[in-house]
């Protein structure tokens, strides 16, 4: 069964709307801990298309007391392009980065991943900046050029001495519908390439394009892309509904779980 990441923005701008102060977000991370969330993601800079950069300054401000406040009590990952951001979140307990330009846009962010020896997520997005990402988005084959994207950054990474890493196709970043549509279908044979994989379909706006609602209420749209992504062997999912999805994997591993057993009967239709 996957692990479920609880997302915690510290922001005033995330697409979804549920961005909130400090104070507020450790708040919001207490209920994610308790409706059993396995990691909680910290960021303090929106990456949708129309966010406005964040001086480091004040995305550490935003997520250090945060992280101080939670880390004690669960796994932190840090959800940032900036290497001052992943140092000062290190420091404060956080013990992953997530890094949706792939450790890209900031050329010392290997080096403090590399220097930390902490897990990476590595995310595909067209480019660095999340602004330009639509405009960027080009592709011939989206499955076959994220894959080798994701393959050839981590055989760099694994090069450079960063020894744990994760795989993020990047949903919803510079992608189309069908792309995006494209990438959850490959989510099987990009798992099959000995990284584990984190999927982050959650609230996306392809799930509006499918069945019009707005952000805060695409909860039964993030279930069905979280429960494909259980099925296709993702090692986490990165939600905003933290209960809800644990639930749904209840549901879907005890399921799963009465097949296996059925498919082992002598007598499996008795
Ligand atoms: N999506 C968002 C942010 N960070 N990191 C990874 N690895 N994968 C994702 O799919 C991903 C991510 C965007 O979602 P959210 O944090 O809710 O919104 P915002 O960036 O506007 O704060």
């Amino acid at each position: 069964m996957p692990g479920v990441m609880g997302i915690l923005n510290v922001t005033p701008d995330s697409f979804s709307g549920d961005g909130r102060p400090s104070g507020a977000a450790i708040l919001r991370g207490e209920a994610m801990i308790a409706a059993g969330a396995d990691m909680l993601d910290v960021g303090g800079e929106s990456t949708r298309p129309s966010m406005t950069p964040v001086a480091v300054e004040e995305e550490i401000a935003r997520v250090v007391p945060v992280i101080r406040a939670l880390a004690p009590r669960i796994r932190i990952s840090i959800d940032t392009r900036n290497a001052a951001t992943m140092a000062a979140a290190l420091a404060a307990g956080a013990s992953v980065v997530n890094d949706v330009t792939a450790l890209r846009h900031d050329p010392a962010a290997l080096g403090v991943v590399a220097r930390a020896g902490c897990p990476v997520i590595i995310m595909h997005m067209p480019g660095t900046d999340p602004r330009r990402m639509q405009a960027q988005a080009r592709y011939t084959d989206v499955v076959a050029e994220v894959t080798a994207f994701l393959l050839d950054r981590a055989a760099a990474l694994r090069a450079a001495g960063v020894g744990d890493i994760t795989l993020d196709p990047g949903i919803g970043f510079g992608k189309t519908l069908e792309q995006n549509l494209a990438l959850l279908a490959a989510l099987p044979a990009l798992a099959g390439h000995g990284y584990p994989v984190l999927l982050g379909a959650s609230r996306k706006s392809f799930i509006d394009r499918l069945s019009p609602a707005p952000a805060d209420q695409r909860l039964g749209g993030s279930l069905a892309a979280a429960l494909a992504g259980a099925s296709a062997g993702v090692a986490w999912l990165r939600v905003h509904d933290v209960g809800e999805t644990r639930q749904a994997l209840a549901v879907w591993a005890a399921i799963r779980h009465a097949s296996e057993m059925a498919g082992t009967s002598l007598n499996p239709a008795a």
